[in-house]
């Protein structure tokens, strides 16, 4: 598989999260999940040993948008909505960057779902790491595009009813090559998805769990805790899917798409072996709809889909100099002179 940061520069002696931690005062309120995706991040990214200053982090609007100021790289705090517009153009400038896009569910899915999708289709060579706290932390505690329907809140006094998007089945929808999903508490996780995420060469999408305590407090409360092992569904790859104490339960091809099964009755020819690297996406997507979109008590993790496929800054980069490469005066001047242009009486 092509490696993602074969053109950034490693820095030139070893790296610890203090290395990437700013001096900004962080400004989320206690017991935010924030908090532990930032410093899981942060170690992250010593770990993979780039240099600082060819790393960049670029961040729309939001609580979750703030993160650029707390890491010690170069960043962006842009525009609400246009981080993925925004760092596309970084990538297809600088292909010796690490280029990083922090949004909200808000930011990324409201506001910006035009953007992603665009950025997601076209396979720009970035991450985004999608906070999905469920809520509008930073204007106070609206409906976002992925609350559950019936959602009380200031804006929505009788109750929301939109139909919520699932991120990753959203990514998978518009073509994305990489896409996983991980809980701000499990740290280990966290930072492993983070990782492949960084070396996938094309855009690579990461909707992380994440707990807001003032206006959405306790949504993936049945994901954490001694609860975890019946509702996450750890998506291993090579490995069939298989959860609960002792893989009480398994996941199967039914009729019509995968079905959830006591694993002791399942027939061992349907159990869904995880591949991530199948081309189709049909699986990936199926895993996608065993989340329960309502009150979260279940929901599959870890990483959906890696698949291979030429990333668009890439093969931009290389048109560009290709049409350079043929005598480009000549090109412009017969672009300006061609049969499109027209002389104003
Ligand atoms: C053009 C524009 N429209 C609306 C806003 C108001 N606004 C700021 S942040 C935000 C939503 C943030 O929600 P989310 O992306 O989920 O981030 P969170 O605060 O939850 O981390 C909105 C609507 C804005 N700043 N700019
Ligand atoms: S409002 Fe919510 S998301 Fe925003 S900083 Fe506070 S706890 Fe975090
Ligand atoms: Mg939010």
């Amino acid at each position: 598989m092509t490696n993602g940061l074969t053109h950034i520069p490693v820095a030139t002696a070893p790296q610890t999260r203090k290395d990437f931690t700013s001096d900004q005062e962080v400004r989320w309120c206690p017991g935010c999940g924030d908090y532990v995706i930032l410093s899981t991040f942060q170690g992250m990214l010593a770990d993979l040993g780039l240099a600082r200053e060819n790393t960049v982090v670029i961040s729309g609007i939001g609580c979750s948008s703030r993160f650029p100021y707390y890491v010690d790289c170069y960043g962006m705090h842009s525009i609400h909505g246009r981080a993925t517009a925004i760092a596309t153009g970084v990538a297809a400038a600088r292909e010796d960057l690490n280029v990083w896009v922090v949004t909200g569910d808000g930011d990324a899915l409201s506001i910006g779902g035009n953007h992603l999708i665009h950025a997601l289709r076209r396979n720009v060579n970035l991450t985004i790491l999608l906070f999905n706290n469920r809520i509008y932390g930073l204007t106070k505690g609206q409906y976002s595009p992925t609350s559950e329907i019936g959602k009380l809140t200031k804006s929505s006094p009788y109750g929301s009813l939109d139909n919520p998007f699932d991120p990753v089945a959203l990514a998978l929808g518009a073509g994305a090559t990489f896409v996983a999903r991980a809980v701000d508490s499990d740290r280990v996780m966290l930072s492993e998805v983070m990782k492949q995420a960084a070396q996938h060469q094309g855009a690579a999408l990461i909707e992380i769990y994440q707990n807001c305590p003032i206006f959405n407090d306790e949504a993936f409360d049945a994901l954490k805790g001694p609860e975890a092992a019946e509702s996450l569904i750890k998506l291993v790859d090579g490995e069939p899917v298989k959860f609960g104490a002792d893989d009480r339960l398994c996941v199967v091809r039914g009729d019509y798409g995968l079905e959830i099964v006591e694993t002791a009755g399942a027939d061992p020819e349907r159990i869904v072996v995880h591949d991530a690297a199948r081309p189709d996406p049909t699986q990936a997507f199926a895993l996608a709809q065993l989340t329960d979109h309502g009150v979260l008590h279940r929901a599959p993790v870890g990483i959906f889909r890696d698949v291979d496929r030429p990333a668009y800054d890439f093969e931009l980069r290389a048109q560009v100099a290709a049409a350079k490469a043929e005598n480009p005066r000549a090109a412009l001047s017969a672009a300006m002179r061609g049969g499109a242009s027209w002389e104003i009486a």
